[in-house]
């Protein structure tokens, strides 16, 4: 009994927690329209916001945002 309800515990935290990264990675995904994995510029140009903080968020200024670029931006 003890053995199911510590079961069922980490089975909710785990859906809790990819439920939370596919959330924070949702807007990712749809600006990443080629799903190359990363960001352009062209692409990041439809987001206003992204689209002004480009140059400061690539930090190693290979012209795409990776996601950890991105996720810097703590955008939503
Ligand atoms: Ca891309
Ligand atoms: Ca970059």
């Amino acid at each position: 009994m003890s053995i199911f309800t510590k079961k069922t515990l980490i089975g909710s935290f785990l859906v809790v927690a990819s439920a939370a990264s596919f959330a924070s990675s949702d807007l990712f995904d749809s600006l990443d329209v080629d799903k190359s994995g990363s960001i352009s510029s062209s692409e990041a140009s439809v987001h206003s916001v992204l689209s002004e903080m480009f140059a400061t968020l690539d930090e190693n200024a290979d012209g795409e945002l990776s996601y950890d670029e991105f996720a810097k931006a703590g955008l939503e």
